[in-house]
């Protein structure tokens, strides 16, 4: 799943950057097939109307970043991962990771059994990896591996062959987990970022529509994609949800 610029206007939701859900990676760890790479990528380094760096904040301390996991089919989340990071203080964040399971995963709030916290939001070359039982964990600044011909698609599809984004960087949220945390059979998976509605509820502000299985079985080569999409949680937040779009 891919979708930059998700806001209007190929903006960002809300006009901000952080809020901006621009990958989901979900793959087995090479070399070790019982465990899972989750990965959420949000926040472009440089946008494009205007063509200028984004904020140099990585995450929005407001926003709740979430991959939801369908472990039934019926496309509604049964566990969810919730990260939130802290204001930036002396130029760094910190991150709480949590995982939440049954009704609640569906919900919308800080909820949930935290993993982690206090992890260190990486923001140079050197990607600082926190550890807690058989979790793997990073959030930071990475080269932004998606490719694409931004230029030309904006130019009527005058291709200009070059990669819009072979020198941009975007910010990971990375979780590494054994895939008996995912369940016995095929997940379908998505990911959005939530803020508050003005002072009431949680608004919808950039969110994957689009699921696949995986885990136990993604070394099958499988990646049908089945159309789940946040289902009710996405209901609940839609209301209030003008401003944002979600990603295709
Ligand atoms: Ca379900």
């Amino acid at each position: 799943m891919s979708h930059h610029y998700s806001g209007p206007n190929i903006g960002f939701p809300r006009g901000d950057a952080r809020l901006d859900l621009t990958d989901l990676y979900a793959f087995p760890k090479p070399g070790a097939p019982g465990k899972s790479v989750l990965i959420i990528n949000v926040h472009p380094s440089v946008g494009i109307k205007p063509p200028e760096p984004t904020t140099a904040e990585p995450f929005a301390s407001e926003a709740l970043y979430e991959l939801m996991i369908d472990t039934d089919g019926d496309a509604t989340a049964d566990i969810a991962y919730q990260v939130r990071f802290s204001p930036t203080k002396a130029g760094s964040q910190t991150a709480t990771l949590r995982r939440i399971e049954g009704a609640q995963a569906a919900g919308t709030g800080e909820r949930g059994q935290i993993i982690a916290e206090g992890v260190p939001v990486s923001t140079g070359r050197e990607a600082q990896i926190t550890q807690v039982g058989d979790y793997h964990f990073f959030v930071g600044r990475r080269s932004d591996p998606f490719f694409f011909d931004v230029q030309g698609t904006l130019n009527n599809f005058q291709f200009t062959g070059e990669d819009f984004f072979a020198d941009k960087d975007i910010c990971s949220i990375v979780l590494e987990v054994p895939n008996s945390a995912l369940g016995p059979k095929e997940v379908g998976l998505w990911a959005r970022t939530l803020i508050p509605a003005n002072g009431a509820g949680t608004q919808l502000c950039s969110g994957a529509e689009r699921g696949w299985p995986m885990g136990p079985h993604a070394h099958s080569g499988k990646r049908r994609g089945r159309g789940l999409g946040p289902s009710g949680s996405r209901r609940a937040a839609q209301p209030n949800s003008l401003p944002c779009r979600r990603a295709k």
